[in-house]
């Protein structure tokens, strides 16, 4: 369907725990094609894989091949080829990686990156695991291994909100500073051979470059050793990250200035946001699928932040993904961190951030209430009739919520729990069950929407006062008394701020009642819409370096939210008619912050 049109193309390559997937877009933002290849399919007996990555459970370790990865570039590519894919005329590739894991060049790895030609096989052949790579395996985000080293970052910044202060985000397991000490530690002259650096999305441009490139500044915001605000390196989190930190590394002999020296070398240097391209691809591309020779390379990002680039997301913008579990993406310029979510940098608009909220119990909750629901009534295993039915009666707040975490939760930390609350004569009342139990239902949903907003309000900003948002705060407050969430005073801005615009993707957004409720509390002033991306990532990626590319030919910046929401297919969008209750709601918001005061911590 390309092959005769002679327009540009553009790539999004999206490099994720079980597939590499490329798309191909045009420079009006058409998705022309997709093509993909599965880990386990194509590699798994190889590289012994299960779901692209290989466990161990006793450890905690999870972790993929970078073999693999480098197999699957040239297997990909192949197969394009052999569909006759045009090659000449991509102007420019970007694209969406797993975040947090890294990958570790030898001195040989950067050298052979160099020289990679045609005349010398595969990619794999050319940076072979032993000799290219110091670790021949990158860390993945699923990893559970680093407790220790989550445990010294937090006490040597301080708290968890104090790292997520300088950082976006308290400690995780996954986060790159955490992953690169525990090897530091564990296999010193290993570590100490590494040259560079890499994270995913750095890793991916460095090949199709031939030669190592830096890391994306947004995806940076995921390493726990980034201070955001002052756009360097935190000293203090590198010499953690190294493992010669005085306060918890106690080997003397250790030079510190050095290996500081030396652990800012092998990270690099980290370029602030920009549309510029990095380079050229390299010539092997060229020789062996027939790129031409100035296709340009952009900067990959990771994979939340090449989704919000798949939509004309501006500032106050949300969108929420309704999966397994629930995340929620947003667009600032409120730089607010908190140790419940995540700030990065954004990673086409630089005076912006991306907030990110992930909820452990999203879909699984719902359905344990679906199925009680189904199962008192009679009806079909996994059929939402009913729960919808209930949904749909319920008009207003009725002075009652329920958490449900049938799993244990980390917005806000908690164990796995049910708790359910009235409000009686001016106070909060815990009760088992409800009169009814359909009352489930809709309180699910309500508290799942509410701890969203209660968690949105700081990062959201409010255009200016309103006397009415005033007397809203003031009765609140008169009510519940200040409004903590998660260790934070919220002020009259956070708790009355709303979004502009709501986007609902992701398996439980094809539900339309519980997407209406959730409108109905969130309480939008700009509308609210379902839609289906489900490329969204690699499709960011390519969006990246269409905007890139025509930044580049204009030799200005082209504000990136005008430039997809100039050729945005706004019929993919459906917009959600609901009825605003936000206002109602201020009483849910009291209730809930009120309720997490007491649950349960493990
Ligand atoms: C985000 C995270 C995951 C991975 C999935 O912090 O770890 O979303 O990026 O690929």
């Amino acid at each position: 369907m390309t092959a005769n049109s002679g327009q540009d193309l553009f790539l999004g390559l999206d490099l994720s725990t079980q597939q590499l997937k490329v798309i191909v877009t045009d420079s009006s933002l058409k998705h022309l094609e997709t093509f993909n290849v599965e880990f386990d399919q194509q590699f798994g007996e190889k590289y012994s894989i299960k779901k692209g990555v290989l466990s161990d459970d006793k450890s905690g370790e999870i972790v993929s091949p970078v073999n693999m990865w480098l197999e699957s570039i040239d297997f990909v590519f192949s197969e394009m080829k052999r569909k006759k894919f045009p090659f000449d005329r991509v102007c420019g590739i970007s694209g969406s990686c797993q975040q947090h894991g890294s990958v570790y060049w030898s001195k040989d790895g950067v050298s052979n990156l160099t020289k990679l030609n045609v005349k010398s096989g595969e990619l794999v052949d050319q940076l072979t695991s032993n000799e290219s790579f110091t670790f021949p395996n990158s860390p993945n985000w699923q990893d559970h291994s680093t407790g220790k080293e989550i445990e010294v970052f937090e006490s040597i910044a301080g708290d968890s909100g104090k790292l997520a202060e300088l950082t976006g985000s308290r400690a995780h397991y996954r986060f790159t500073g955490l992953q690169i000490r525990k090897l530091a530690i564990n296999q010193r002259s290993k570590y100490q051979e590494t040259e560079r650096i890499s994270l995913v999305s750095s890793f991916l441009a460095s090949v199709l470059l031939g030669k190592l490139t830096e890391i994306e500044q947004a995806d940076a915001c995921g390493m726990n050793i980034y201070d955001i605000s002052k756009q360097e390196y935190n000293e203090e989190m590198l010499a953690l990250t190294a493992g010669v930190h005085p306060k918890v590394d106690k080997d003397h002999s250790i030079d510190y200035d050095k290996e500081i020296e030396s652990i800012k070398k092998k990270l690099g240097e980290i370029k602030p946001i920009t549309y510029k391209s990095n380079g050229e691809i390299c010539q092997y591309f060229v020789d062996k699928y027939g790129f031409k020779s100035n296709t340009k390379i952009y900067s990959f990002t990771g994979d939340n932040l090449a989704t919000i680039l798949s939509l004309p997301l501006a500032e106050n913008d949300i969108l929420v993904s309704l999966g397994t579990s629930t995340t929620v993406l947003l667009v600032t310029k409120n730089y607010c961190p908190s140790s419940q979510y995540h700030l990065f940098k954004h990673p086409t608009m630089p005076e912006h951030y991306m907030g990110m909220i992930c909820y452990c119990n999203g879909s699984l909750a719902r359905e344990k209430v679906r199925d009680q629901v189904n199962e008192k009534y009679g009806e079909k295993d996994g059929d939402w009739k009913k729960f919808d039915e209930i949904l749909n009666q319920s008009t207003h707040f009725d002075n009652q919520l329920g958490i449900y975490f049938p799993l244990g939760e980390i917005v806000p930390n908690a164990s796995a729990q049910i708790k359910r609350s009235k409000w009686e004569n001016d106070k909060l009342v815990d009760v088992t069950k409800w009169e009814n139990s359909d009352s489930d239902v809709t309180s699910i949903i309500e508290s799942q929407t509410l701890s969203c907003r209660l968690r949105l309000g700081p990062m959201l900003e409010v255009d200016g006062k309103s006397s009415k948002a005033h007397d809203l705060y003031n009765s609140l407050v008169e009510k519940f008394g200040d409004i903590y969430t998660d260790g934070k005073k919220q002020n009259e801005s956070s708790l009355t701020a709303r979004p502009k615009k709501v986007y609902f993707v992701g398996g439980a957004s094809n539900n339309m009642n519980i997407v209406k409720k959730m409108s109905s509390i969130l309480g939008s002033t700009e509308g609210n819409y379902r839609v289906e991306i489900p490329n969204a990532c690699a499709l960011g990626g390519a969006f990246k370096a269409s905007w890139g590319y025509a930044c580049e030919t204009k030799n200005d910046w082209i504000d990136y939210n005008e430039y997809i929401s100039d050729q945005f297919d706004y019929k993919s969008l459906e917009e959600v008619d609901t009825t605003d209750r936000w206002e109602e709601y201020f009483q849910g918001i009291g209730m809930l912050a009120e309720m997490e005061k007491s649950l349960k911590k493990d």
